[in-house]
């Protein structure tokens, strides 16, 4: 049986090598890849974010827990393939400038790839010139834009105008996605739409496609 709680657990206590430990233990018993990462993994991170904000964790350990689950997802990488996708095409993807958030971005970039398209991952704190220069020399045909800070949002707004101004509007789909972001502002600021998740990326990714 896989012990969920203790994965939480460790992943808190910025344990790597136990919550590494526990997610290979539950591989070996057949736990499903997605089970391991939102069960144990993402319901960890999302504790962390809670002892951040009331101040019961610091920089430092957040960034330890968050390396403990950016290698954590790389053993899970190689099994959470969507299965054989008939569509294919060319995204980019990025966080906006001031926002350092990549895990949840990576997160997206690989079930994208997994489904068969070719992703740009293009990093962190990225300004919406860079992102018109990227999908003109990438030929994107999908632009995804990633923020988890409130303050951030506005810069997605940005980096779509800056699409727009750019003469690319017609040529690219934009799509939006991160914690505080919602359907309403993706609509509000001009996107083409949003994925509350990685797996819903990847399926509107395709959808958008098509
Ligand atoms: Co930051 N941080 N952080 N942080 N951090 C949050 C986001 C926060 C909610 C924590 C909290 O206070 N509760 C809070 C934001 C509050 C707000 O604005 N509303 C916060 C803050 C305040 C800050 C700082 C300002 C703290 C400070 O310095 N005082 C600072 C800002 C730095 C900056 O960016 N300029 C900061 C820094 C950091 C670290 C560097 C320490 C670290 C990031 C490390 C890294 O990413 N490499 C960090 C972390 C780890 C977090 C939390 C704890 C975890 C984020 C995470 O990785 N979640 C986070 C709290 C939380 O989210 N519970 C928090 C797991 C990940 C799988 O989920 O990223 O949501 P998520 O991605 C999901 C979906 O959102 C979606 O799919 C993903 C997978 O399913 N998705 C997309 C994401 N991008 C998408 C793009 C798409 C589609 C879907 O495109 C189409």
């Amino acid at each position: 049986m896989a012990d969920f709680n203790a994965m939480t657990e460790a992943l808190v206590a910025c344990d790597e090598a136990k919550v590494i430990q526990l997610v290979n233990a539950a591989l070996s018993e057949n736990v499903p890849a997605f089970d391991i990462l939102n069960k144990g993994l993402i319901a960890g991170m999302d504790i962390v974010g809670e002892k951040m904000e009331s101040g019961d964790m610091f920089i430092p350990e957040v960034l330890m827990a968050a390396q403990a689950m950016g290698n954590c997802v790389k053993i899970l990488k190689p099994l959470l393939k969507e299965g054989e996708s008939s569509s294919s095409g060319t995204v980019l993807i990025g966080t906006v400038k001031g926002d350092l958030h990549d895990i949840g971005k990576n997160l997206v970039a690989m079930m994208m790839e997994s489904a068969g398209m070719t992703v740009h991952n293009i990093g962190v704190d990225i300004a919406p010139e860079e992102f018109v220069k990227q999908i003109k020399d990438k030929n994107a045909q999908i632009v995804c834009l990633s923020a988890l800070l409130t303050t951030t949002m506005p810069m997605m707004k940005k980096t779509v105008d800056a699409i727009k101004e750019s003469g690319l509007r017609e040529k690219v789909k934009i799509m939006v996605g991160g914690a505080p972001v919602t359907q309403v502002f993706a609509d509000e600021i001009g996107a083409d739409g949003f994925a509350p998740d990685a797996g819903s990326a990847s399926k509107l990714a395709k959808s958008l496609l098509n």
